[in-house]
């Protein structure tokens, strides 16, 4: 009696789904059925290949920037919550940056120009983000080494695959002298646009061709570091003394998490 029941339930449900959506035999159901199936294996796809990018080893942040621009002080206050007496960091050092379950490996690269190289190269495979520290206060003196250190780290081929967010701290706001970051921007986008120019003419002078990393920004335009897509650049102003104004950066590590 309750089989009978269940079959008639059954039938007046198909017959109900024909009478609506008559278009529905037998042979569509199946295309309908292989189409699910092939859609729910490419989001099974997807669903894994993102899970395993944030579980891969891509967790370093990487602190750059020219000796004394606070680098150490910066990392010092997010790892630790506290000030550094200044000591010039001869070897790189890395600490754990904690975004709820999540968390990140900040690097403290040292600056020094002899030794950065060296440090750079040993953990840039690492990288998921990247800090350029620069102090605004010395920055429009300082602007051509910044933006050759800047420019060089944006160049590299395993920055550029594995790196899609990069910050540039205007750190020591609290000085007077500090510039304000759209005035760097526009002071640091325009030497690299310069710093391109001298870069390719050098290398058209060494034969090689243009198919290289060395050509940064869009092809008949003046420098932007809006055109460097895929790769996000942010600028932003910080005091990394005292941990004072420290919010654009922990933000933005936690949406790097
Ligand atoms: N006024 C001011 N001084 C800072 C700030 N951040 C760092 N400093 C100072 O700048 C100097 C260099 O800092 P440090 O972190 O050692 O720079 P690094 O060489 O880039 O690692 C130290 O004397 C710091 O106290 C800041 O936000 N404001
Ligand atoms: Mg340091």
């Amino acid at each position: 009696m309750a089989e009978e029941v269940r079959q008639k339930k059954r039938i007046s449900l198909k017959e109900t789904f024909n009478k609506y959506v008559p278009e529905f035999n037998d042979e569509n159901i199946f295309k309908a059925q292989i189409l699910v199936a092939v859609l729910i294996g490419l989001l099974t796809v997807v669903f894994l290949w993102r899970l395993f990018r944030a579980t891969s080893k891509h967790r370093g942040v990487l602190l750059m920037g020219l000796c004394e621009s606070g680098k150490t002080q910066l990392f010092s206050q997010l790892c630790y919550g506290i000030d550094v007496l200044s000591v010039t960091s001869i070897k790189e050092s890395s600490g754990e940056y904690v975004v709820g379950k999540k968390s990140l490996t900040l690097y403290d690269l040292p600056g020094h120009e002899r030794i950065r190289y060296a440090a750079f190269e040993k953990v840039k495979k690492l990288a998921r983000g990247i800090i350029f520290v620069l102090d605004s206060s010395t920055v429009q003196k300082d602007v051509r080494d910044v933006a050759e250190f800047l420019y060089s780290t944006l160049c590299d081929g395993i920055i550029q695959s594995g790196v899609s967010k990069v910050l540039v701290v205007c750190n020591k706001q609290d000085l007077k002298l500090a510039r304000a970051a759209p005035l760097i921007q526009k002071t640091l986008e325009k030497e690299m646009n310069l710093l391109r120019v001298t870069r390719a003419s050098q290398l058209q002078s060494v034969g090689e061709g243009s198919n290289n990393n060395n050509f940064l920004g869009r092809q008949g335009h003046d420098f932007e570091f809006s055109h460097l897509t895929p790769m996000k650049v942010e600028i932003v102003e910080a005091t990394a003394k005292g941990g004072d104004n420290l919010v654009p950066v922990t933000s933005w590590l936690q949406q790097l998490a």
